[in-house]
């Protein structure tokens, strides 16, 4: 795969900006760096608008530490907080109307394989879990019934945090919010579930308390999605703000939902997929 793109042309190098130089010779980019590299090279994922101590900021910087192809990777995000972030993220991005992003991501999938038939393009979605559980989710779920070869990643903040706090389909039963002062009344939608029924090759559930594992996850979800099917990854981002808990809190709180049985780090891998996998894993080890 050609990394020539990411060269500076010849007689530029002075007045290209300095981020983009830092990028150009210290990015992850084709040097199959991951996440126990991350200090020693430039992230795609740096300054960012979020709040301090936001879940959702922690688990980007890990997912695009992740991504096995940053280079040739296309991130279909949605309207929410995550969003305020993609401008600032190194990786092809697009911005999808709330709801919309497995459609958009399914069509540019589809268009790439036949813009590029000899290249691994990876489409991959980043979405809120509003925009993907609640008002996306008919688009979700429709993505995984046609087996769409793409990867679906929900930053499940369990809340709809960017308008200021009303209760999603994710938020646990009894859980009071701004704009839920009683407490939510019904129990937290079990997506893992409904991704493996509507035709997921593999589904992980899992939070950047759990940083390598986080890796292995994203990873083998989309190395899943390029060669036997749609794949669907659940990561825990706490928010401090809506939640009203303190910034340094939040890996604390990840891991006491965990203790408690609030979340649960989960891996569904069908056969196709195990035997996919297996293959490459094992080729690796062998490297
Ligand atoms: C079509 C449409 N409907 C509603 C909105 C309003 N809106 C913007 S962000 C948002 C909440 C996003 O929640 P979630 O997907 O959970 O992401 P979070 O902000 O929690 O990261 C909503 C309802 C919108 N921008 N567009
Ligand atoms: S409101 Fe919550 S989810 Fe949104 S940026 Fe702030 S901490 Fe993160």
């Amino acid at each position: 795969m050609s990394k020539n793109i990411f060269r500076i042309s010849p007689g530029f190098e002075d007045i290209m900006p300095d981020e983009y130089k830092e990028l150009v010779e210290s990015g992850p980019y084709g040097k199959d760096l991951g996440v126990s590299d991350m200090g020693t090279f430039k992230e795609l994922l740096e300054e960012h608008p979020l709040c301090a101590g936001c879940g959702l900021a922690l688990s980007l910087r890990l997912i695009l530490a992740s991504l096995p192809n940053p280079e040739d990777t296309v991130i279909v995000g949605s309207t929410g907080c995550s969003a305020l972030a993609f401008p600032q993220v190194a990786v092809h991005n697009i911005h999808s109307l709330f709801g919309n992003q497995n459609a958009v991501a399914s069509g540019l999938k589809r268009a790439l394989k036949l813009r590029f038939p000899d290249k691994v393009k990876d489409v991959v979605v980043i979405a809120g879990d509003g925009a993907t559980a609640d008002i996306g989710l008919d688009m979700v779920m429709q993505s995984w019934f046609r087996s769409e070869s793409i990867t679906t990643i929900m930053l499940d903040n369990e809340a709809y945090a960017n308008t200021g706090g009303q209760e999603s389909g994710m938020t646990q039963q009894g859980a009071v919010m701004n704009m839920a002062p009683k407490g939510k009344n019904f129990p937290k939608i079990s997506l893992p579930e409904i991704a493996r029924e509507a035709g997921c090759s593999y589904v992980a559930s899992i939070s950047p308390a759990q940083p390598k594992r986080l890796e292995k996850m994203v990873r083998r979800a989309i190395l899943t999605a390029r060669e036997v099917g749609p794949s669907y990854v659940q990561i825990f981002s706490p928010c401090p703000t809506n939640y009203k808990f303190k910034p340094q809190e939040t890996v604390s709180r990840i891991k006491q939902h965990q203790k408690e049985g609030h979340y649960q780090t989960k891996e569904y891998i069908n056969t196709a997929a195990q035997e996919y996998l297996a293959s490459i894993e094992e080729g690796k080890k062998n490297e």
